[in-house]
């Protein structure tokens, strides 16, 4: 595939453009370097591609200078690079060859991507000038402006917009943690409009919250988190719903490498997919699939063979949770109302949750169902976990509580081998709001938040977004929308969001968010929208210490030094955030004085260096010395709960009644004073349940009648890397189709197809194959989104998806409830 089709973000919208055809044509003429990845390549390649130092297997490269680094992007999880650097260039990556003979010799080994970011940090892609918008939104039409001139705007834009609106108008749109340079500023300034939930877990944080109560502080079940994955070691058979860690936790000694190890044991494993996805192994003997969206079904079903089965753990229950029957109901709930009346059918709808009242639900076969229950009950320990997939979902915050309800009926919580039924984790050690430090961004005098799907709805129609009916929190409603917007790392308009089309609608309205900052290191499908444009340096490019390490049971510190000097006019965004917060009458404020080195050493010593488990981690400069610093001491997996189990009074968790609770009144509250935007489609309920979502299982018709669902693509995170051509190759961009949804429409593997609903149509090249249910289509999410003719021919999966909002977090589905039609382009 030839790259400059590839990469297309808008090359042929930018060519477009005057100005940059205008600066094209100069750099081509080999007047000026180029603005950004629209223009040939500044050193053209020589035939067989090696003037960018590229090192070939049979060569023997320089060994150079010897800088470690890591790749900082699997969310929990960061593998050390060992970066060469010849000339001041980087070459050549290496993994840790010094593997501990602990942990079976095997190396903390990155995947393809983190081994080949030379690829993406020397890419012609790489925004390289500051740039201010000439034509429409959306247009691409951007012309270089210098450092200065874009500082100047950006704070002319600044204290305009804090004078006309207040600080509510200010809104950082990134991804996951926010403690990025601007987010500090944006606090000194008077705050900005904040963010709930995330798009990776917030629908199965909500459930945390409910059920199990939030523990900010020890942090064993924000955002989701179970037990750590290796805890799967000391079970007798595991079930994984929705885990896609072969393909999202590539690390070497990460959650693949514990699954592995536990399977080698003999430990048997069930996976939970509409696919059979590497997280398997391929393996069809553990695949269970069901229905996106439809695990609540499936694990209501489990526990009511279980209950009826009398497998269930009483005395754990009696003892540990409320609501689960009769006996430890909350005085204000009413009779029959308990979990197990929702499981027999005593209660609620009435239904027994049988699994003949599941099979056609989640399309496994009532035996199937009844062999997962007795998966569980027929061994000791079972570890439950689930992955994001299963709440990524406009029911998502039930598939999550019904799934963590069954580890809790079979008392396996808190002790060796568990999980409480909720996302696994790697070894890590504090990290203070992101797994990479920063500067401490200090507290927001805005209370505010939105939830995190609910960014486009608080640009478009914000005086109608109130607490009851969009979950606003920290205030009634909100008085004025987004009016000044950073997408700093954030692909707010292709990733992170649903709906693009309806999104673009509202962003090309430049009366509606009136100045949008875009912050990137290559030309996003999100940053035609910006107003101005500024090239940041990538991870490895600057000082970049990391405090987690694999996803799985060994652990370190990489201390990233610099592996290059900035390339053109990349700028280092502590140090230009300083040069805005003077404009802004604050760089004393800003800095404190410091470096941005100085804050990462203050931040390790003050927050990482004493979270270190054994106490044994090196100071600053000695780290810095070493570059990657891994504890000699195995740490036994963290499990979930633990604390809690062991002494229920003195380590009661957060939750009104210090338990877990089946029951919440919390939830019963809100269901009895919120107002749904979907009518009886939200359903919220005090108890772990299910319902079905918008656009799932049950709402199949003539006209789409296939299920849609995404999932995360091992050649890529999101849409990084994909500037690498190498990587798009070894794993191309398809429709998973099962051939009996292939046949009758004539298509065979390899064929251009479209996939369309009301909202959009995308692209796609079509993979037939059986690791997909028949019903469902899906594709990995996060390709350059690319409009022509109407069709996005990069294949975003956010063109098709919907903006339901699921009932509680106001989080968008985003990983399915969307139904489509496919036939060949
Ligand atoms: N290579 C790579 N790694 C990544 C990322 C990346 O983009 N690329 N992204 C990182 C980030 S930010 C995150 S949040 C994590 C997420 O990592 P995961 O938790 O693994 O999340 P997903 O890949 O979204 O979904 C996991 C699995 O759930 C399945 N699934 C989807 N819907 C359902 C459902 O309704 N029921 C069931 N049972 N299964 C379902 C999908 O097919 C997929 O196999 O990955 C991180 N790691
Ligand atoms: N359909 C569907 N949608 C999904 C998901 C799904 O499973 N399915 N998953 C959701 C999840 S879990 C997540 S986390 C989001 C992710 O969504 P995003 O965070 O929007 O995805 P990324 O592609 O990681 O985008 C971040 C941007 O950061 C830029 N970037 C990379 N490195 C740097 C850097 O060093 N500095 C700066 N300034 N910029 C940089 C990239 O070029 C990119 O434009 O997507 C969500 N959306
Ligand atoms: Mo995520």
């Amino acid at each position: 595939m030839d790259q400059q089709e590839g990469m297309g973000v808008s090359r042929r919208s930018f060519v477009k453009g005057s100005t940059v055809t205008a600066l094209a044509a100069l750099a081509a003429s080999g007047g000026a370097a180029s603005l950004f990845g629209c223009a040939p390549k500044e050193t053209a390649e020589e035939p067989g591609g090696r003037s960018d130092g590229a090192v070939f297997a049979n060569e023997v490269p320089e060994e150079g200078e010897v800088i470690w680094q890591s790749c900082c992007h699997c969310g929990f999880v960061a593998c050390p690079i060992k970066c060469h650097v010849v000339d001041g260039t980087l070459r050549w990556i290496d993994n840790d060859t010094d593997g501990d003979p602990e942990f079976g010799g095997i190396s903390f080994r990155p995947c393809l991507k983190a081994r080949s970011v030379r690829k993406w940090i020397n890419s012609p892609e790489r925004l390289k000038y500051p740039m201010r918008r000439t034509g429409k939104r959306g247009s691409g039409e951007f012309e270089r402006i210098s450092w200065d001139e874009a500082l100047d705007i950006i704070a002319e834009k600044w204290t305009y917009t804090l004078e006309k609106y207040g600080p509510e108008a200010f809104y950082n749109c990134a991804t996951g943690t926010r403690n990025y340079p601007i987010q500090r500023l944006m606090h000194l300034t008077g705050g900005c409009l904040g963010t709930i939930n995330s798009e990776s877990n917030g629908q199965i944080a909500q459930t945390v919250n409910y059920l199990f109560g939030m523990d900010p502080k020890n942090y064993d079940c924000a955002g989701g988190l179970g037990s750590h994955t290796s805890a799967v070691k000391d079970a007798d058979c595991g079930i994984f719903f929705g885990c896609g860690s072969g393909e999202s936790r590539m690390c070497g000694m990460g959650e693949v490498y514990e699954v592995a190890k536990a399977r080698e044991a003999g430990i048997p494993i069930a996976f939970v997919d509409y696919r059979l996805g590497e997280g398997s192994s391929g393996n069809p003997d553990e695949w269970f699939p069901i229905y996106p969206g439809t695990d609540g079904a499936l694990a209501s079903a489990m526990a009511y063979v279980i209950i009826s089965e009398g497998k269930h753990d009483k005395g754990f229950l009696d003892k540990y949770a409320v609501g689960f029957d009769a006996d430890t109901m909350p005085e204000s709930a009413p009779e029959n109302s308990s979990y197990m009346d929702y499981i027999m059918g005593t209660g609620y709808d009435m239904v027994p949750k049988t699994p003949q009242w599941a099979a056609p639900i989640c399309g496994l076969p009532a035996e199937r169902i009844e062999y997962l229950a007795h998966f569980i009950t027929d061994h000791e320990t079972c570890f439950i976990t689930q992955g994001y997939g299963p709440q990524r979902h406009h029911n998502g915050e039930w598939n999550a509580a019904a799934i963590a309800a069954l580890p809790v009926i079979t008392g396996n919580v808190g002790r060796a081998g568990t999980s409480p039924g909720l996302n696994g984790k790697g070894m890590q050690m504090s990290f203070d709001g992101g797994m990479w430090n920063s500067v401490p961004i200090g507290e927001n005098p805005v209370k505010k938040k939105i939830s995190i799907s609910g960014r486009f709805n608080a640009i478009d129609h914000p005086l109608e977004m109130t607490a009851l009916t969009d979950g606003i929190t920290g205030g009634d409603k909100l008085e004025v929308g987004i009016k000044f917007m950073v997408l700093y790392e954030a692909g707010c308009f292709a990733n992170s969001s649903s709906d693009l089309n309806w999104a673009a609608t509202i962003l090309e309205d430049e009366s509606k968010c009136e100045f949008i900052l875009g912050v990137d290191v290559i030309m996003s499908t999100s940053l035609p929208y910006c107003d101005v444009i500024l090239p940041d340096l990538m991870y490895q490019e600057r000082m970049n210490f990391v405090s987690s390490v694999t996803g799985g049971s060994a652990y370190g510190f990489v201390f990233g030094k610099p592996v290059q000097e900035p390339q053109f006019e990349c700028r280092l965004s502590y140090d230009w955030c300083a040069d805005l917060a003077e404009r802004l009458g604050l760089r004393d404020e800003f800095t404190e004085g410091r470096t941005w080195e100085e804050w990462m050493e203050i931040r390790y010593e003050e927050v990482s260096r004493p979270s270190a488990p054994h106490g044994n981690a090196p100071s600053f400069s000695e780290g810095v010395e070493m570059g990657f610093w891994r504890d000699p001491e195995p740490a036994e997996p963290y499990i979930a709960l633990q604390p809690y189990i062991e002494d229920p009074e003195g380590r009661a968790r957060t939750t009104p009644s210090g338990k877990i609770e089946l029951y919440s009144e919390r939830l019963a509250t809100i269901r009895d004073t919120w107002t749904f935007h979907n009518g009886d489609r939200d359903v919220v309920r005090p108890v772990p349940s299910y319902f079905p979502e918008i656009e799932g299982a049950e709402d199949v018709n003539d006209e789409y009648p296939l299920m849609f669902a995404t999932w995360k693509a091992k050649n890529q995170f999101h849409s990084r890397y994909q500037v690498i051509e190498e990587l798009q190759q070894a794993c191309r961009h398809c429709l998973w189709i099962n051939p009996l949804d292939a046949e009758p429409r004539g298509i065979e593997n390899g064929d251009m197809l479209i996939v369309r609903n009301d909202r959009g149509a995308v692209r796609i090249m079509a993979r037939v194959t059986p690791r997909i249910m028949p019903g469902v289509v899906g594709m990995p999410h996060a390709h350059r989104r690319e409009i022509d003719g109407g069709v996005d021919v990069g294949a975003n999966a956010n063109t098709l998806t919907g903006h339901h909002w699921s009932p509680i977090s106001k989080n968008c589905p985003s990983t399915g409830s969307t139904l489509v039609q496919v036939e060949k382009a």
